[in-house]
């Protein structure tokens, strides 16, 4: 492993984390103190591109000015009331992102895993409700090598140690299938039990991992047979970031429930929420359900103006242009250490041969001297996830980066 110089002002500032912050992270060596666009700045000044986008939250480009606009405006006139009482946001919200994604009701969250587990909810009441499982059999298919969150009943169905070990007992009914593989969904729907299936379009974590074209509309199509709800988990795949409004869209496939986060804020807050029609969300009763903070006014405001620059901006089309672009100059470089290239629009990584066990690490420090900030997923993985806003011009020149910092392997 490469060794790290910092500067005087970044290590005052690791030591701090190190003394009073739990350990539960391995950032990069870098220290940011400011963000515009597709840029990063550390506490000495020096620009950065973002290749990770906050785990694709900041889509729009870090302080999207019409974001922060919002937001400032909003901050200064109401930012919770709790859903104890109305607000004069929470209705235009409602109507405008259920027109938006074209579902019949919207139930706000913060935190992606909470949308997630609040999807869970809905498809476990629907299947008693609705499909008439017996009491406490609901069952929910899931992927091997999913990530969707790390409350405790999540990771009770991940295949990651890193995510579950030690964290038992596990939350009951899930059953894991292979991603990928539309035989074993069949299979598992044989279960008179199974309500719904949880799936992310694209595997993110997994190290971008894409499915067969037709996967998801496999799903679709035996979620329609033997009537179990289809889940995607869009909150890293969706907002454009795949080149398309939600990934789902690249195989016009519609989800039972949407499970939405990330770059619903544009960067700002957690905001969160699920999307499903009438069939499905009525099943929950006032007082059933909720969060302190889920639909309030300021998550609101600054979600509607997301959306917004979303569509105004193009982002969609330009996330496919600039992908098709940054992988065909990732290809041109024939490098020997880059194993794999994919991904769809700008949601990417690439495999680095195992010079060894430091490579993909040691390849993000050289990374982030020559002025890119990238991080490595599952050890060899590398994701290349830059704001949607980013131009061809950068992305030819974050190319020229990339290929300069690649020499360190040699
Ligand atoms: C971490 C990963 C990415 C997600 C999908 C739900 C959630 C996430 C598809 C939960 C969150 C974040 C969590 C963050 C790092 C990042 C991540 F590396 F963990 F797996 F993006 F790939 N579904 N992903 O990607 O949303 O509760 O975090 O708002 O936990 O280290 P959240």
């Amino acid at each position: 492993m490469l060794t790290h110089i910092l500067s005087e002002r970044s290590a005052q500032y690791l030591l701090l984390e190190d003394k009073y912050s739990a350990h539960n992270y391995h950032p990069l060596p870098v220290v940011l103190e400011k963000g515009k666009g597709v840029f990063l700045y550390d506490v000495d000044s020096k620009r950065y591109y973002d290749f990770l986008s906050g785990y694709s939250a900041v889509n729009q480009g870090h302080c999207h000015p019409k974001i922060i606009e919002t937001f400032i405006n909003q901050t200064q006139k109401l930012t919770l009331t709790s859903r104890a009482f109305h607000n004069n946001l929470f209705g235009e919200f409602a109507e405008f992102i259920t027109q938006y994604f074209g579902y019949d009701k919207v139930l706000p969250m913060n935190t992606g895993v909470e949308a997630v587990e609040t999807a869970i909810k809905l498809a476990r009441r629907w299947g008693y409700t609705n499909k008439g499982i017996g009491e406490n059999k609901v069952k929910i298919i899931v992927c091997a090598d999913n990530f969707h969150g790390r409350t405790s009943t999540v990771i009770s169905f991940s295949t990651d140690p890193g995510s579950y070990d030690r964290f038992g007992p596990y939350m009951p009914g899930f059953e894991i299938v292979e991603y990928n593989n539309l035989h074993a969904i069949e299979v598992a729907f044989q279960d008179k039990n199974v309500a719904a299936i949880l799936v992310e379009p694209i595997q993110g974590e997994a190290g971008v991992v894409v499915p067969d074209d037709g996967y998801l509309q496999g799903i679709r199509n035996l979620c329609n047979e033997y009537n179990v709800l289809f889940l995607a988990d869009e909150i890293q795949t969706g907002l454009c970031r795949t080149g398309k409004l939600l990934a789902c869209d690249h195989e016009n496939v519609r989800p039972d429930i949407l499970i939405l986060g990330k770059a619903l804020s544009g960067g700002t807050m957690p905001v969160s929420c699920v999307l499903c029609d009438n069939a499905i969300m009525m099943n929950i009763k006032p007082g059933e359900h909720g969060s302190t903070y889920g639909g309030n006014p300021l998550a609101c405001a600054v979600t509607v103006t997301s959306l917004k620059v979303l569509r105004e901006e193009k982002m969609a089309e330009n996330a496919a242009a600039m992908g098709i672009l940054l992988r065909a100059e990732l290809n041109k470089l024939q490098s020997p250490f880059i194993k794999t290239i994919r991904g769809k629009g700008l949601l990417n990584a690439i495999v680095i041969e195992h010079v060894n066990k430091d490579a993909a690490w040691d390849l993000c420090l050289a990374l982030k001297e020559n002025g890119l900030l990238a991080k490595p997923t599952h050890g060899d993985k590398i994701r290349f996830a830059p704001p949607l806003i980013i131009n061809a011009e950068q992305i030819k020149e974050c190319v020229g980066i990339i290929n300069e910092s690649l020499k360190i392997l040699f």
